[in-house]
């Protein structure tokens, strides 16, 4: 006889796949990462120089998993966009991830999430933004004097002497910096800050590995320096970045120089970014690098703010309903289970989704016949 036990089905509710989006390392794997391990356990987020290749998938779930949804962070660089933009069109939401410790990167996150909101197949599509790196961005706050000190400190040393790195191919070759004029190009100084980080608050590094070497600062990983590196070299050099100058930046997660890439060989991919960035070094003082790293990549809660009102005002354009920011560590075991709240909220409101006709991977552009 079956008993009304047997027969009873637990009822499972998917809420459906959650595009996460966002510029390179900003922190899209570790923080999905971080969601699914609550309950799979052994999900564990790995520190690497690459970067995701093209998407990840981790299922995040609650109440005894009776109700999920996928959640997919896709590769930020550049060079994925046109699979992201793929992957939009089965999409029931997303979350925009944006890193608090640089935020010259910023634009780039929201161009990626504008373009998405083209191909997600509804209107009212929720939209979460997730504000990472809360503790790094202030501990670089207290930090920034002796970064700026040692900054300038590299740069004489190179210009004198030379400097060491290593590129990362198929071997680990170690090679040498010199700054030879009076002007330094952004790949040199790119190379300089993380030198200048690197000798600062780390040890026994093993080059080619993100992993290895001890941290001085449990903040600031290897991954972590080179963006910042990245982001504090472009804003010294001057201007605001254009997006062709952040899109031919954002094709890499290791510098230039350790890719043993330059920037006018990307420049051919991306050639609306212009010439290489270049200043005179005599123009580098450590209240230069003081004043930039506070104004221009270290946010504050009302860049928070700011960033949230300018995503809720686009809805009218980009269909997308905005559930708000949560600005966190990804690490901080309370940041975490408040983030899942607004993410199990994000799911819960893809009911309310209005399907809309729009790009769809089932309707070809172009008609194959
Ligand atoms: N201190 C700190 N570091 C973080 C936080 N979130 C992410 N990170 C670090 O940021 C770096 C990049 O994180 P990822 O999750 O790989 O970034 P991603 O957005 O997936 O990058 P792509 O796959 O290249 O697009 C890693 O070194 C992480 O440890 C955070 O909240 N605090
Ligand atoms: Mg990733």
């Amino acid at each position: 006889m079956v008993t009304a036990m047997e027969t009873e089905v637990k009822e499972q509710i998917n809420a459906g796949r959650i595009l996460v989006v966002g510029t390179q390392a900003g922190g899209k794997t570790a923080f999905v990462t971080q969601l699914a391990a609550r309950t799979e356990h052994d999900t564990k987020y790995r520190e690497d120089f690459g970067g995701t290749i093209e998407t990840e998938y981790f299922k995040v779930s609650y109440r005894q998993d009776s109700f999920f949804g996928l959640l997919l962070p896709i590769g930020g660089q550049e060079k994925w966009h046109t699979l992201r933009e793929r992957f939009g069109a089965t999409a029931e939401g997303a979350i925009v991830i944006v890193d608090a410790s640089t935020k010259g990167f910023w634009e780039n996150s929201l161009e990626q999430i504008i373009n998405i909101s083209k191909v997600i197949p509804y209107k009212n599509f929720p939209l979460g933004i997730i504000v990472t790196k809360r503790d790094l961005n202030e501990r670089l706050k207290e930090e920034t004097p002796k970064i700026a000190e040692k900054i300038c400190e590299t740069i004489a040393k190179a210009s004198e002497c030379s400097i060491d790195y290593y590129s990362r191919g198929f071997h680990i070759i170690p090679r040498h910096l010199k700054l030879s004029s009076y002007k330094i190009s952004f790949t040199q100084l790119e190379q300089v800050i993380v030198n200048s980080l690197e000798q600062e608050y780390f040890s026994e590094l093993v080059p080619g590995n993100a992993r290895l070497g001890k941290r001085k600062l449990p903040e600031l990983s290897l991954v972590n320096a080179r963006i910042f590196a990245r982001a504090l070299a472009i804003a010294l050099m001057g201007s605001d970045l254009s997006l062709d100058q952040l899109a031919l930046l954002n094709d890499m997660r290791p510098t230039m120089l350790e890719l043993d890439a330059s920037w006018n060989r990307l420049q051919k991919l991306y050639p609306k970014a212009g010439d290489e960035p270049q200043m005179v070094i005599e123009k580098i003082t450590s209240s230069l690098i003081e004043t930039v790293i506070y104004e221009r990549l270290l946010a504050q809660e009302a860049d928070i703010l700011q960033f949230t009102h300018k995503i809720n005002d686009l809805s009218s354009k980009t269909e997308w309903l905005c559930l708000g920011s949560k600005y966190i560590n990804v690490f901080d075991f309370k940041d975490i289970n408040e983030a899942a709240s607004f993410v199990e909220n994000l799911l819960l409101a893809t009911g309310d989704n209005i399907p809309e006709e729009k790009y769809s991977i089932l309707d070809p552009i172009t008609p194959l016949f």
